[in-house]
């Protein structure tokens, strides 16, 4: 479906590349990395975060391979190295033009109502990964229980990497395929994944649901994410944005 690479997003400066043009360096470069991390499998099983850390150290942009066992995901991290949260230190703050400012634990967020979805993955520079469960709570629900108000267009999300930004419209924060997941593949999410919690904003390209969740703010206009302002598109519907325009789907 939409698997080939929009050359005009690739080529420089964008998520797979450090500002040079996508070429044949790069390409091979990929194809070792997917290679080194096929082979190495087994071996890295029980070292498989750290591993991961090494590899993102020595290529922030995500070029750091197919994860190991992962079924077709690549990692991507903007930063070299990302604190791991565990159930005593995880908190994901609810803040902004709410009426009631909340901080929820691991065991909160997993004591409310949990929706799974089982959708395609597709990142913008083209993999995909067909038939995936997410599972957590609808971003609607966590919302409606901070009270939002009337003067409130957008939502911003902050990461515990202390790089990434996302945002969404209110609109499109209160779909029913939008979570704040604690799941993914029927298992907890790892932290290579962004766990222990990530939001999955299901329609969209991946780049949207941001690893690493720490604080979901309420605004009154959207403020572009990490990426958006690097030239992709904040409204990022799959086929129909970053340069797309497939038929309709009805
Ligand atoms: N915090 C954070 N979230 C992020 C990113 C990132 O670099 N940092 N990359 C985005 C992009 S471009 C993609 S394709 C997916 C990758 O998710 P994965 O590492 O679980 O495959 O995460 C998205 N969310
Ligand atoms: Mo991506």
């Amino acid at each position: 479906m939409t698997k080939d690479v929009n050359p005009a997003r690739t080529a420089g400066g964008g998520e797979d590349g450090r500002g040079t043009p996508v070429g044949r360096r790069v390409v091979l470069g990929m194809l070792a990395a997917g290679a080194a991390g096929v082979a190495a499998a087994p071996f890295l099983q029980s070292a498989y975060d750290n591993t991961l850390g090494a590899a993102a150290q020595q290529d922030p942009t995500g070029l750091s391979g197919l994860l190991p066992g992962g079924g077709g995901f690549r990692y991507y991290s903007v930063t070299g190295s990302v604190p791991e949260k565990n159930e005593r230190t995880y908190r994901l703050t609810i803040d902004g033009l709410v009426r009631h400012r909340t901080s929820y634990r691991l065991a909160d967020l997993r004591h409310l109502p949990q929706t799974r979805l089982v959708r395609d993955v597709q990142c913008v520079t083209g993999w995909r990964v067909p038939g995936t469960p997410f599972e957590g709570v609808r971003l609607a629900a966590l919302l409606d229980a901070a009270g939002v108000r009337p003067e409130a267009k957008a939502v911003r999300f902050t990461c515990f990497d202390g790089a990434y930004s996302e945002s969404l419209t209110l609109e499109q924060a209160r779909r029913d395929d939008v979570l704040v997941a604690l799941r993914m593949q029927d298992k907890p999410l790892t932290h290579a994944h962004g766990g222990p919690v990530r939001l999955y904003a299901a329609p969209m390209y991946f780049y949207k649901s941001a690893k690493w969740l720490s604080k979901i703010t309420v605004t009154d206009h959207v403020q572009p994410g990490y990426w958006e302002n690097r030239g992709y598109d904040i409204d990022a519907w799959v086929g129909r944005s970053n340069g797309r325009d497939d038929a309709p789907t009805t």
